[in-house]
């Protein structure tokens, strides 16, 4: 693979934040000069060996997921966490006989699980994790909430690094270049404690009829221009290195993985730059090890176009609502900057004069949860997981 070299990076205290770098070829040469990085099949395959991949689902055509699964290269095992519909319409039970003929044809290994398994909800309050609970001890909904559940079964695994990919994608060979990116981006870390997230080159939409390959999305650039703003708030310099302030796609060392603060449903990807900066930048340098080691994340223009659900203008508003509550209730947010993310809320129409933006819940990091506790009762308890291996 042929990626640009980091051209640029902004430091924040231990946070090191790359600048985009764009994926050249999928397939090169070794070619290594101070503006080209390129990585051999075997070094790609080697982080791969070492990588699972977490697919979140709720609700998607089953005909997507099944192009998803098909197209996770061999080496990663793939976990997916649905909290999809049950009874009488049983989209789980799909899913689940999806992924069972998927995995009798191929042998790709698959564990499965259902979020509001009580097995899962009562493996978690055993280990004292009831921040991810809700009142009646079920895991909560949120897309957050299944990353995290993916995240205890991938850790149990012992892989060393672990990667997100929704299942609403509808390019599937767009995912596999996205899993392969991720592997770049680990390949080019320097620190144990590493981060890669995927910027889309162009998100098609269909408008009148034609393609149209829109640059950006609508959550994504107002997300990345209010997260570059608070940084200015903070050094007085403004910026524009964050790109990908809500990239569902994205990579982590497992060590990484373990000391990142979560927020629920869709405020996950911009609170992981909110608590990166509160905890490494302007912390109290809790996680000493990483403090000193540095936090890279890196960001990479994927070579495929994002194609996925469009789940309409509801979607929007609420992605919209979590993303930039997450930035005006940080503590890194200052006055100007909460009056001019009210304004932005109220001109999008999700809140009205007076009324201030929802407080996500936050979830702690996983690292103190004993994991092999975790899985002996989520074992035993379960209805729904079923590893195929
Ligand atoms: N496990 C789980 N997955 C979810 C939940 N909500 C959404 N997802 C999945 O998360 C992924 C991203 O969600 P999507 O609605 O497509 O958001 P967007 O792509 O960021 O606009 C998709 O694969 C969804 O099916 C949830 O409550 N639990
Ligand atoms: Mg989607």
């Amino acid at each position: 693979m042929l990626i640009e070299a980091p051209r640029h990076a902004e430091i924040f205290g231990s946070v090191k934040i790359y600048d985009v770098q764009k994926v050249l070829k999928l397939d090169s040469e070794k070619i290594d000069t101070p503006l080209l990085r390129s990585f051999s099949k075997d070094e790609i395959e080697e982080v791969l060996n070492k990588l699972s991949v977490i697919i979140p689902i709720k609700n998607e055509k089953i005909h997507l997921l099944d192009g998803v699964l098909r197209a996770v290269p061999r080496s990663c095992p793939i976990i997916v966490v649905s909290n999809s519909q049950r009874g009488k319409r049983d989209v789980f039970k799909m899913e689940r006989d999806v992924i069972a003929h998927f995995h009798n044809l191929t042998k790709h290994p698959v564990t499965v699980i259902h979020q509001k398994d009580p097995g899962l909800g009562l493996a978690f309050k055993e280990v004292g994790y009831d921040r991810i609970l809700d009142e009646n001890g079920f895991v909560r909904d949120g897309k957050a909430e299944g990353m995290i559940a993916g995240l205890l079964l991938a850790k149990h695994m012992g892989k060393e690094y672990v990667g997100f990919v929704d299942a609403d994608n509808y390019v599937p060979c767009a995912v596999n270049e996205y899993i392969k990116d991720f592997a770049a981006g680990l390949c080019m870390s320097e620190s144990p404690y590493a981060m890669v997230r995927l910027h889309w080159r162009h998100k098609p939409k269909i408008v009148k009829s034609k393609l149209y390959f829109r640059k950006w999305g609508r959550v994504s650039e107002v997300t990345n221009r209010y997260l570059n703003l608070l940084l200015a708030a903070q050094t007085g310099f403004e910026t524009h290195i964050i790109k990908t302030g809500n990239a569902g796609e994205h990579a982590m060392t497992m060590r990484l993985a373990e000391i990142m603060g979560y927020s629920t449903g869709y405020s996950i990807e911009p609170y992981q730059y909110i608590y990166l900066l509160e905890e490494f930048w302007k912390g109290e340098g809790r996680y000493s090890e990483a403090t000193s080691a540095g936090i890279e994340v890196f960001q990479i223009e994927t070579l495929n176009p994002h194609i996925h659900e469009e789940k309409g203008e509801k979607h929007v508003k609420d992605m919209l609502h979590d993303s930039l509550s997450t930035i005006y209730h940080s503590r890194l947010s200052d006055r100007q900057l909460k009056s001019k993310i009210l304004e932005e809320l109220k001109a999008n129409n999700v809140l009205k004069e007076g009324e201030k933006p929802r407080k996500n819940i936050t979830i702690p990091p996983i690292k103190e949860i004993d994991v092999n506790s975790f899985m002996k009762i989520l074992e035993e308890y379960s209805e729904t997981l079923v590893k195929y291996e």
